[in-house]
């Protein structure tokens, strides 16, 4: 068994869940930058039994009550919507595992915070697009998430991270990063810095047009990126979105935009041959067409215009965001190697700068 050397609490962690069967097996899983993902094997009467254990990253979600609150009553929701379009709701929603105290999530002795989900079996994970078929799939799939919730009470979620998509409060965070250089590397990254100060008249268009009531507030997921939806292994089509820890009210356009950065590139979020990364407008085109369909005609007009502003700023936006945390030292996304975040910031520039050559282009997609 592989066991995680910073999860050496996991044995008491599987202790606090009254699972059946026997435990045959444990490894890390998944390739998430937040949260530590591990698969617990069980040997049951019935052929076996898997689940999705993940210790929380209590450092980013500060509130892991509140967020398990989240997650807990959205997939309620998400599932009595499932059952009445006479779907499977163990395979198209997340199913939070209850401790056996019926607890939502465990805290170990070290104050570590853990939960558990069913796991969904024959299902894949894709990390970058590579059919176009999968990703319209995926933009329905995300579209029709926030349809799905459109009726949800808004006002009764908790916000689990402040200001995660306001771009202006990270454009702040990005600047503070930059005078303090915690980590001595803003040297190595003055182009960067520079590109991505010299945007800042951007940052703000999306908020202000949501302060005038120009855009509505809606549930959104948040962080829509690829991997944070499973397809359905024998079918290829999209079954489950996952990563439910960032649903909070939002605009459209941060799940729209959020996944055009991450599979309509052409290249790895972390890929250090920049001429690898460009904004493939066909599956841009795709993308569109397929979070249309699965909004069901909910988005007003002025949403609709404003999608390709989406795309740059949450592409932007994630790239300052990896630029500040390589500037802090690596203390918030999981790096594998070194120079890994200020990579992940260089990939995210470049598609900035190819979505604003490709700009007229993307948005006919949206007039047509
Ligand atoms: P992170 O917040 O770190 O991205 P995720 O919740 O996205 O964590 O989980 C990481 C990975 O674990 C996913 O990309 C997916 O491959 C896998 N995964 C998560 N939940 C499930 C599940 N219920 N069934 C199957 N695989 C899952
Ligand atoms: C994180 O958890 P994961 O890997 O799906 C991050 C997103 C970023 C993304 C960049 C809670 O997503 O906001 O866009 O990395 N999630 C959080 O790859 O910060
Ligand atoms: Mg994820």
């Amino acid at each position: 068994m592989t066991i995680n050397p910073t999860c050496d609490r996991i044995e008491e962690v599987i202790n606090a869940y009254a699972l059946p069967g026997a435990l045959t097996d444990r490894q890390p899983y998944g390739n998430g930058h937040i949260n530590d993902t591990f698969l617990l094997t069980y040997d049951t009467p019935d052929g076996g039994r898997k689940y999705i254990l993940q210790r929380m990253n209590h450092a980013v979600f500060k509130k892991p009550q509140e967020l398990m609150e989240n997650v807990c009553n959205v997939t309620d929701y998400l599932r009595q919507i499932i059952l009445r379009r006479g779907g499977n709701p163990d395979r198209e929603t997340l199913n939070v595992i209850r401790t056996a105290d019926g607890g939502m999530f465990y805290q170990d002795s070290a104050g570590n915070y853990w939960r558990m989900f069913l796991f969904i079996e024959d299902t894949i994970c894709l990390e970058q697009v590579s059919d176009v078929s999968e990703f319209y799939d995926s933009a329905v799939a995300f579209g029709s998430f926030q349809r799905m919730l459109a009726d949800y009470p808004a006002d009764t979620l908790h916000e689990t991270i402040p200001n995660f998509h306001n771009t202006p409060s990270r454009f702040c965070d990005f600047r503070k990063a930059v005078e303090k250089d915690t980590s001595g590397r803003a040297h190595l990254a003055q182009r960067e810095i520079e590109f991505a100060l010299s945007k800042e008249a951007d940052t703000h268009v999306l908020t202000d047009l949501l302060a005038k009531g120009e855009l509505p507030l809606r549930v959104t997921h948040n962080d829509t990126k690829l991997n944070n939806i499973l397809f359905d292994r024998a079918t290829r089509k999209a079954l489950c979105v996952i990563d439910l820890d960032t649903v909070m009210p939002g605009l459209s356009h941060y799940d729209f935009g959020d996944s055009i950065r991450t599979g309509a590139s052409t290249g790895a979020e972390d890929e250090q041959d920049l001429s690898k990364i460009e904004l493939d407008l066909t599956l841009y085109e795709t993308f569109t067409k397929g979070f249309l369909a699965g909004c069901q005609g909910s988005l007003t007009d002025r949403e609709i215009e404003l999608l390709p502003m989406g795309a740059k700023l949450m592409t932007y936006e994630c790239g300052i965001r990896f630029l500040a945390d390589y500037l802090d030292g690596d203390v918030y996304f999981k790096i594998h190697r070194e120079g890994q975040n200020l990579d992940r910031a260089r990939t995210q520039f470049k598609l900035v700068a190819d979505m604003e050559k490709k700009w007229d282009a993307m948005c006919a997609v949206l007039k047509r």
